[in-house]
């Protein structure tokens, strides 16, 4: 017998809430097994509701120990409770008050939802409906209440005591050893913006001045002998706010804004108004133990949380349907941020990376959905690549088509219009129908239809008429259960390309489609746009800065990209044009290999990398990137069918020692040239120079010499950072250098006592690739360092194993499957959505090979037919298999 599957909560559906709630009292008597929890609603009929109509609050897990109305025990024929659900059989007509005491115990809530404790720290989980299980509430996003939140506890075990909003009061319980702490969040928010934080933490203090000169004092909360570590933290959110104001307008709007930093988390990061809770990997950071990627992730997730108090908490959503209102938003804030602070041109190719790497494969296979999803089982299997990236690109779109003063005043109306409300996406739209006075009906497609178009384009040139002719249609592909799809508004940023390298000015404007500046946009199934008065052949450059979220099928000749990958004034473009370079000769490649015939990378795609290599007008970072080659993973989504995994490891590697071989020297001077500069900064023009000198040793070591190895270890052994250092230990254990366990064993020496340094060592013998990789990730999983009930080491350990080894995940007597099927289901017992998000990298199953494919469905249906699968994995191993 198999779980069930849990009913679907649809779109449709939605219905208001029968009953308000303004005000939610907690006194919360804080124990590591039986934490009790008196809450006190202010309650009152919802307008339309008739009188008598039952209230029926959530719950989950819960126990409940005392009830009362007005203040008045209930008779128990007026109430009926259940773990997961608490239901008041006749409310009064008139507002009323009920007071819930329930029961939990923090230490065995392994779910890391609720209350929780991690490390000995008491800390919650609500969104998105982890409230439920610290008490029975309308745990729905479109109820908005002010919460007085009191907390207590022994003095000495937990002398910080954190909840939302200000402190209000506190000092000691006479004669108790116990002290208590009152705060008042004048806000009104919904529950999943709830938090409470108590344990003994260490204090690094800050302060900021807003634009209208309040003073707010910033707090970051850490393990004791932590607190050196939170200066880049602390310096992201002073710019955060700075910026958030400086940009958007938006001031922030409590005495105390306080981040707290855990190490057991299910996530990045949360939300919680004026108590941002974060898994500690995106805090702390100093330079002997955190990478440059990793200062990048800190400063954009503080960034992240921090907009999301006006893109999330101040305007919140109705109801999860409408997740990407404050997801995209908020991602979208926050990568402008980034691109404010760092360079714009490498953060948006960072960006697009990812997009492609993660959302574009989950656009592309069972899991595939709607920014907007119109239906789900399990709400926190929607935290996805489409709602968060795919989601700030449709406001990147927005800001595109409408430029950016109509866009900057349809989002100051929003904030001015739905302050303090919770709304959805078409009231979103309409503030920027009302600024733009435009229809955005069709925009909003981006909303509700699945699957990446794709945009197919051909050119012409007639010299004759001196026209200049490109041929644009877009088609989404089928997505099962899904309507067919209608023509999506398709913003194209382009330039046509001069002869001399140079954008050639277009004088008229072009007939065939509404364009305005640079963007044409493409808003039916197909479209010819003809520009006149071209005097020469142009090279089209289209799609800059990845101006949407599409799949181009262009297929300019070689030449052409060749010409673009030195001339293109679009930086975005011009990585592009290498990348598609690289891209066509590794699936080329690949397709050989897989037939057991033998291939030569292309010439011409070797001199492209040797002159990026050498082209000295190109900041270090952009080269780093533009000498990056596609991702395993990202060629076989490529290849899209039939994917062998061996080829295609075997044809990047091969890609990789020719442009070594025929460039080494280059390499090898830009090594001796890239002298290690006095003293660490993690600004971004350092790392860049560190990411090109990191580029060019991997490069060189693909050469496999004596001498090669020689420089990495000597990298290794002598680098004072962890950029550094780990760039050379992945080298060594990747290729298996001859030092490869001396190297891990240094490494653990010297950073044994730090967690999330110990991380990285796990993550880089997880994706080595080669066959003894599998038997180290099961030792690996009995070390003592590792920990299965930490999500950060899962991630670290099977997580990177399953998506970042392609070819021991899917190996092909089936054993890296294996592995993780039953991890899943180990996992699950304890933690579901760790679980269910290791089991989403089966997702694209079905693209391998027959003989491949076949061993993962066998390892899925394995998961799918356990009694007992929560609601998370079931969700997900039902779609895969879909
Ligand atoms: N809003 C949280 C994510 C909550 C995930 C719940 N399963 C972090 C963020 O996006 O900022
Ligand atoms: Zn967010």
């Amino acid at each position: 017998m198999r779980s069930e599957t849990a009913p679907a909560i649809r779109l449709e559906d939605y219905r208001p809430p029968a009953y308000r709630i303004d005000k939610v009292h907690l006194n919360v008597l804080l124990d590591p097994a039986a934490t009790e929890i008196t809450a006190t609603l202010s309650l009152s009929r919802a307008e339309g509701t008739r009188e008598g109509t039952p209230l029926v609050l959530d719950g989950d897990e819960l126990s409940l120990t005392g009830l009362k109305l007005n203040g008045q025990d209930l008779p128990e024929t007026a109430y009926a409770a259940a773990a997961d659900r608490l239901e008041i059989l006749t409310p009064p007509a008139a507002p009323f008050e009920l007071t819930i005491v329930t029961q939990v115990n923090p230490d065995s809530n392994t779910k890391l939802m609720g209350l929780f404790r991690s490390s000995g720290t008491y800390c919650t989980q609500c969104e998105a409906e982890g409230f439920r299980r610290i008490t029975y509430f309308l745990d729905r996003p479109d109820v908005l209440a002010v919460y007085t939140t009191r907390l207590e506890a022994p003095k000495a075990e937990c002398p910080v005591l954190l909840a939302n909003g200000n402190l209000v009061e506190e000092g000691p319980v006479e004669g108790s050893g116990r002290h208590y702490a009152v705060w008042h969040d004048p806000h009104p928010k919904p529950a999943y913006l709830f938090a409470l934080v108590a344990g003994d933490l260490a204090r690094v203090p800050d302060s900021f001045t807003t634009a209208s000169g309040k003073e707010v004092a910033l707090n970051i909360y850490v393990e004791h002998g932590k607190e050196t570590r939170c200066g880049w933290a602390m310096d992201s959110l002073k710019r955060s706010m700075r910026w958030d104001e400086e940009t958007f307008g938006r001031e922030y709007d409590l005495d105390v804004f306080n981040i707290v930093a855990v190490s057991d988390f299910n996530m990045g990061a949360m939300e919680n108004k004026g108590l941002n809770v974060f898994n500690d990997k995106y805090v702390l950071a100093d330079p002997e133990t955190a990478t440059d990627q990793d200062y990048a992730n800190i400063e954009a997730v503080i960034a992240h949380e921090y907009f999301h108090n006006w893109t999330g908490n101040r305007i919140t959503c109705r109801d999860w349907f409408q997740l990407c209102l404050k997801e995209g938003l908020t991602v979208f804030r926050d990568q402008e941020f980034s691109a404010d602070m760092r360079s714009r041109p490498v953060k948006r190719i960072a960006d697009v990376s990812l997009l492609k790497s993660h959302q574009f494969p989950e656009d592309a296979g069972p899991l595939a959905h709607p920014v907007r999803p119109r239906l789900y089982h399990e709400i926190n299997n929607f935290y996805t690549a489409t709602v968060y990236e795919k989601g700030a690109e449709v406001v990147r779109m927005l800001k595109t088509l409408l430029g950016a003063e109509t866009f900057r005043a349809g989002l100051d109306l929003y904030f001015q219009r739905h302050d303090g409300e919770a709304t959805t996406i078409e009231a979103f739209l309409a503030c920027f129908e009302d600024a733009a006075g435009i229809d955005l009906g069709q925009f909003a497609l981006w909303y509700d239809q699945a699957g990446t178009p794709v945009v197919t384009v051909s050119t012409r040139y007639d010299p004759e008429r001196q026209t200049f002719s490109v041929s644009l249609s877009q088609e989404i592909p089928p997505v099962p259960g899904q309507a067919p799809t209608k023509p999506a508004v398709i913003p194209l940023r382009f330039g046509l390309i001069g002869p001399n390298g140079e954008d050639m000015d277009i004088e008229a404007a072009p007939e065939g489609a509404r364009i305005s500046g640079d963007v044409i946009v493409l808003e039916k199934t197909h479209q010819d746009v003809t520009f006149r008065n071209i005097a020469s052949a142009p090279v089209l450059s289209l799609l800059r800065g990845f101006s949407a979220p599409v799949r181009l099928d262009h297929k300019p000749r070689p030449e052409e990209l060749q010409f673009q990958a030195a001339q293109d004034s679009d930086p975005f473009n011009r990585w592009q044009a290498v990348q598609t370079l690289a891209m066509q000769d590794l699936v080329r490649l690949a397709g050989e290999f897989r037939k057991g015939a033998d291939a030569t990378p292309s010439e011409d795609v070797i001199r492209v990398f040797g002159s990026v290599l050498t082209d000295t007008s190109l900041d270090p970072a952009l080269k780093a990137q533009a000498l990056t080659l596609p991702s395993e993973a990202d060629i076989a989504q490529e290849i899209g069918k039939n994917v062998d995994p061996d080829a295609v490891h075997a044809a990047r590697q091969r890609l990789r020692q020719a442009v070594s071989s025929q460039h080494g020297d280059a390499f090898l001077a830009l090594l001796a040239t890239a002298s290690r500069e006095d003293g660490y900064s993690p600004d971004a023009a350092s790392a860049g120079k560190r990411a090109l000198s990191n580029r060019a040793l991997y490069y060189y070591a693909a050469e496999g010499s004596a001498d090669a190895a020689a420089l990495v270890w000597d990298r290794y052994a002598s680098a004072d950072n962890m950029t550094d250092r780990l760039a050379a230990l992945t080298l060594l254990v990747h290729d298996h250098m001859p030092r490869e366990t001396e190297a891990l064993d240094l490494y653990k020496a010297r950073h044994e006592s730090n967690s999330l340094a110990m991380d990285k060592w796990f993550m880089t013998q997880a994706t080595a690739p080669g066959d003894e990789t599998l038997a180290k990730v099961r030792a690996l999983m009995t070390h003592p360092l590792y920990d299965a009930g930490n999500p950060n080491k899962v991630r670290a350990l099977l997580q990177s194993f399953a998506t970042g080894n392609p070819t021991q995940f899917a190996r092909k007597d089936g054993a890296g499957f294996a592995l993780i099927a039953e991890s899943v289901l180990e996992i699950d017992k304890r933690n579901p959505q760790v679980a269910s998000r290791l089991l989403t990298s089966f997702r694209s199953w079905r693209a391998l090979d027959p003989q491949r494919s076949a061993l993962a469905e066998s390892a899925l249906l394995r998961v799918s037919s356990c009694e007992d699968l929560s609601r998370d994995s079931r969700d997900i191993v039902d779609r895969t298999l879909q």
